[in-house]
């Protein structure tokens, strides 16, 4: 007989913590995991969706295939119906945690540096969190259920998703629109998660452990998860339309900075002029999206999304490849390698640096 997952052997004991913690008043939640002024439509479908324990809020939900939190699925289900995808979009594709903060930054220092050159006085990027300036769509734009009205932004949109690929809205599959997806490997991105999760998490009395959350990550139950579905899935597509989809690593910008922002300026036909190579524009940018750099500024030390209710410092924790050394044991780091062995046979995808 097959062992039962831990998920079914778990599920009592979560059944207790959610009741647990939702006893805490969702005025303390960040506005976007706010429960209360879900639609009707949302709230109906929430009540028949498989239903996990929550590394926020009390709960995750299975919609689709992947893990996603009650409040998030009003604006995915409105940006699915309702968002027109053009051919000049560029949409930043990640799970949770992978570097979306840092890659939107260089996403917009690149496609806007003949109208805001780097490090001049009042670029965008020293005064507003780059999640202000590259929107999420389920997150921010939808999120609250009705259409933005996209039309008069000015092209390229920059804009981003954690969403899986396959359900991306129809628009994104079918149009020209060019996907940046960048990748990080599952052990950092877990231990990134952990802590920003702690950080929103603080504010309910709950006891979760390291172990129990990594148990979770590795069945798949974390937002936007399974992790290895998410990855495969633009992997293959990056190898199938590399002119549509980008798959970039973490860990590769991280040790090849010049080299990978090149790479991105190619893939988005935005190419550095030998002139702009010459003055120094390829490290000027990536020093203004540096972690030193970005993590000081007034804005992301003391600031807070309007819209989304966190407090932009918790997008700035270390930056740093490999701080997954200091929390797994021996056996989490067999499991996870197993699991790794066991996902991307076949796919010629390998993690770096882990
Ligand atoms: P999101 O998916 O919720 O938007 P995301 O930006 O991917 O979050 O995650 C934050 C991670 O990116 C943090 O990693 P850590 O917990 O391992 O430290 C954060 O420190 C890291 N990060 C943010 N900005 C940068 C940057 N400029 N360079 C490198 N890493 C960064």
């Amino acid at each position: 007989m097959r062992k039962p997952s831990i998920i079914q052997t778990r599920r009592k004991h979560s059944i207790l913590k959610i009741m647990t913690t939702s006893q805490t008043s969702p005025l303390l939640l960040p506005k976007y995991l706010q429960e209360d002024d879900l639609s009707e439509e949302c709230k109906k479908l929430l009540s028949v969706l498989p239903k996990e324990k929550g590394w926020i809020e009390s709960n995750l939900y299975k919609y689709q295939g992947f893990w996603i939190e009650s409040r998030i699925l009003q604006g995915v289900i409105s940006c699915q119906q309702q968002f027109q995808a053009q051919d000049s979009d560029i949409i930043l594709v990640t799970n949770p945690k992978s570097g979306t903060t840092w890659l939107k930054s260089l996403l917009f220092a690149l496609i806007n540096r003949k109208k805001y050159p780097i490090f001049e006085q009042n670029h965008p990027l020293l005064v507003k969190n780059p999640h202000d300036l590259v929107p999420s769509l389920e997150f921010r734009l939808y999120a609250d259920g009705h259409d933005p009205n996209l039309s008069s932004s000015t092209s390229p949109r920059l804009l981003s998703t954690h969403l899986p690929f396959t359900s991306l809205p129809n628009f994104v599959q079918d149009s020209r629109t060019k996907l940046v997806y960048l990748c990080r490997n599952p052990r950092d991105t877990f231990i990134s998660m952990w802590h920003f999760a702690n950080n929103l998490r603080l504010h309910h009395k709950d006891t979760t452990t390291i172990e129990e959350m990594f148990d979770f990550f590795c069945e798949g139950v974390v937002p936007f998860g399974p992790f290895w579905n998410h990855v495969l899935d633009y992997w293959k597509q990056s190898i199938e339309k590399p002119n549509k989809v980008l798959f970039l690593m973490y860990e590769e910008i991280k040790v090849q900075p010049k080299l990978q922002l090149k790479r991105l300026a190619e893939f988005l036909k935005c190419p550095f002029s030998i002139e702009e190579e010459n003055q120094g524009v390829v490290d000027q940018i990536l020093r203004m999206c540096s972690f030193e750099n970005l993590s000081n500024l007034e804005v992301n030390k003391n600031g807070k999304s309007s819209s989304i209710g966190i407090e932009y410092k918790v997008f700035f924790r270390k930056g740093e490849i490999g701080d997954w050394k200091n929390y797994f044991t021996k056996e989490m780091s067999a499991k996870l390698n197993h699991i790794i062995e066991q996902k991307l046979e076949g796919s010629g995808l390998r993690f770096l640096y882990i």
